[in-house]
């Protein structure tokens, strides 16, 4: 899978993607990722990517042609049609299934605006625009950065075992359940004893019910969507009535 990102800010994106997961995936080819200086795209002495918005107000618009000029020598590069994704506010929200959705094509462009905006007449060459939450960054970059991670997850490799992507979090619409590591006791914080058992048919039920009961709690909305299995529709239905008892709930005493 290739991302190409566009941005005037190539060394804040450069630096981002060296580190964890993403930045192994890219050593190992699993992804490539070529950053584009957006001003490599503008043919006057100034370099100018941005200009004063038509009908005046403050702030800067982002110019179109150097963003069309960069948009055809990527598509000119991967030969092959390209998903061209922009970050904005304006954009439907990005959730877990679109990285998954998105994770299955071949070349995606992140677009990476900066200013009030892109001019409007970019987003003639737009496949998806997408916001990763209500509120006003001072640019894409870290939206991008924010998907790419998201998406890259879905590319085979990438996570060292695929499994933990299909349990992630939101995977199957459900916050994800505790998780604990050593040592047992923490003053006097002590790790679930159904942890402890070795059971692995408890940890099981014990790791579905808390998924389950964080989700009713926290996020009530992502019950609508989320996939549950018998065993979960029978839990959620206790936890619903109350009628799960402290000790089913496996909570420590
Ligand atoms: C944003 C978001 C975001 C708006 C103006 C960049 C900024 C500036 N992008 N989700 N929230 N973008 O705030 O994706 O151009």
């Amino acid at each position: 899978m290739t991302f190409d990102i566009v941005t005037i800010f190539p060394a804040m994106v450069e630096a981002a993607l060296t580190a964890g997961v993403v930045g192994r995936a890219i050593d190992r080819q699993l992804l490539e990722v070529v950053i584009h200086d957006l001003r490599d795209f503008t043919t006057d002495r100034h370099r100018s990517v941005d200009d004063v918005p038509y009908g005046g107000g403050p702030g800067m618009v982002m110019k179109p042609e150097p963003i069309f000029r960069a948009l055809d020598a990527i598509s000119e590069r991967r030969g092959r049609p390209v998903t061209v994704l922009l970050m904005s506010p304006q954009g439907t929200r990005f959730t877990q299934g679109d990285a998954e959705r998105i994770g299955s094509r071949q070349h995606v462009v992140l677009l990476c605006g900066r200013y009030e905006g892109v001019d409007e007449r970019v987003r003639s060459r737009v496949d998806e625009e997408l916001s990763i939450g209500d509120y006003v960054l001072s640019g894409g970059e870290l939206p991008a950065l924010v998907v790419l991670d998201a998406i890259a997850r879905y590319v085979p490799g990438v996570v060292g075992d695929d499994q933990s992507v299909a349990e992630d979090s939101f995977s199957r619409g459900l916050l994800d359940f505790p998780h604990y590591t050593r040592p047992a006791v923490v003053g006097d914080l002590r790790v679930p004893d159904v942890l402890l058992s070795g059971n692995h048919q408890e940890i099981r039920r014990w790791r579905k019910q808390e998924s389950l009961g964080r989700t009713l709690e926290r996020r009530p909305d992502l019950l609508e969507n989320a996939t549950l299995d018998d065993e979960e529709r029978e839990m959620l239905r206790k936890l619903q009535n109350g009628s799960m008892t402290e000790l089913q709930k496996g909570k420590t005493k």
